[in-house]
């Protein structure tokens, strides 16, 4: 019947979308089609997936166990539970029985194993014992620094160190450039961001680069443009449509802070792009774009409605932190949709592209293996489209 598509045939769920049926039309043998199931797809890239999440019980605690993967180095498990979590947050209704996510994908037998328990009792052992972990407590801890990642928390736990303090107090323990500003604003960092402090940092951005150059492009990337309300960071592209010129965009902009008085702390990473050394087949975590990793002072005249600060919190200002990347023009649209995530959607496209189309997606370029030619795309609608996607709005990619 015609909403099967050759996908579903071959027992791939694809999103389906509802087609007025003209009823003459129907051969005889479909007169009793079987009802159309709304297919949930493995892909995060062919779900619409909003801010708003309808199963939050089951998420924290599936994100418990995969944060704990993470922090255990076990990939694997990890993912597992990541796409548990993404399937489950595209939901438009609650799950309450096991019958009811029967046909979800990716609930494996140990993602529904711990979905029985919370169903059944409200909350799930694995989950609660995670939680009281000394070593899942400590590593969450550390890892909360900015500039601390897995590899540091579990160092210093291996020393025996349990709290700040004692990594603070440790002589043996030389703290880098990023970590010192990490632990100096760590009141600030580890508080949400609010839109309104990411609207503020906008105009501030905006403001810098178009003092640079008048045709500046700023574009305003990661959780905040999919339409979230708190971030842990403000996210921005910046370039600008003179060849090479986006090279020198950012020490331009960082300078421009400095004088201002608002730049608390900045890691510059210069650009390692080049469209020769292209596809990279294999994973990478990072782009090769020129970006900066900043810490901005950020004062509350600035902010419409004041800062979200603690109660009692009368500085007038706070540190926020603000990454930058400048992408050349003709590589936008690959960055914008790269930097705009979530991360799981992210990781959904590339798969989905590599899997389902044999191509490879990054955040500079799309290349069809089959052709041996790379996909040309000015927005990100030609790269859905080159991928024979439906296009996802990025209040819809909150997988
Ligand atoms: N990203 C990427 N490569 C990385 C890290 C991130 O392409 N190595 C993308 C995916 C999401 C986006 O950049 C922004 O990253 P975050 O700020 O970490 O995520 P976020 O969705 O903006 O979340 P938050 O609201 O907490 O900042
Ligand atoms: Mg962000």
């Amino acid at each position: 019947i015609s909403w099967f598509t050759d996908s579903m045939r071959e027992g791939r769920p694809v999103a389906v979308e509802s087609r007025h049926l003209i009823k003459e039309t129907l051969p005889e043998a479909s007169a009793t089609p079987p009802p159309p199931k709304a297919t949930v797809s493995q892909y995060a890239c062919q779900r619409r997936t909003t801010t708003e999440n309808n199963n939050k019980t089951l998420t924290d605690a599936f994100e418990v166990l995969a944060d704990s993967y993470e922090l255990n180095e076990m990939e694997g498990p990890c993912l597992a539970f990541r796409r548990a979590v993404s399937v489950l947050k595209s939901l438009p209704w609650a799950v309450k029985s096991l019958e009811t996510a029967q046909d979800l994908p990716c609930l494996g037998e140990h993602s529904k194993a711990v979905m029985k328990e919370i169903l059944q009792y409200g909350h799930s052992f694995e989950v609660e014992k995670t939680l009281s972990d000394e070593r899942y407590q400590t590593l969450k801890l550390f890892t909360s620094v900015f500039g601390v990642g897995p590899k540091t928390a579990d160092k210093w736990y291996r020393r025996g160190l349990r709290s700040f303090s004692e990594v603070l107090t440790d002589s043996s323990i030389q703290l880098n450039r990023m970590q010192q500003s990490g632990f100096l604003h760590y009141g600030d960092i580890s508080r949400a961001v609010s839109k309104a402090e990411a609207r503020a940092l906008r105009s501030i951005i905006d403001e810098a680069v178009h003092v640079i150059t008048p045709d500046a492009v700023l574009a305003l990337t990661g959780g905040f443009r999919r339409g979230k309300e708190f971030g842990h960071d403000v996210d921005f592209i910046v370039t600008t449509p003179e060849p090479g010129e986006e090279e020198t965009l950012l020490p331009k902009i960082m300078n421009r802070l400095t004088k201002q008085g608002i730049l608390l702390f900045s890691d510059y990473q210069t650009s390692t792009f080049e469209m020769s050394k292209l596809p990279c087949h294999r994973f990478e975590a990072m782009d090769h774009f020129a970006k900066c990793f900043l810490i901005l002072r950020l004062e509350a005249s600035k902010v419409e409605g004041g800062l979200h600060l603690a109660e009692g919190d009368s500085r007038g200002w706070r540190a926020v932190r603000v990454d930058l990347v400048s992408p050349p023009m003709e590589r936008y649209a690959f960055a914008l949709l790269g930097w705009t995530g979530s991360r799981q959607f992210e990781r959904d496209l590339r798969r989905f592209a590599r899997m389902e189309r044999r191509m490879l997606l990054d955040n500079h370029a799309l290349y069809d293996k089959t052709k041996k030619e790379f996909l040309a795309a000015t927005t990100e609608k030609d790269i859905f489209a080159h991928l024979g996607l439906e296009y996802i709005e990025p209040w819809q990619r909150n997988a």
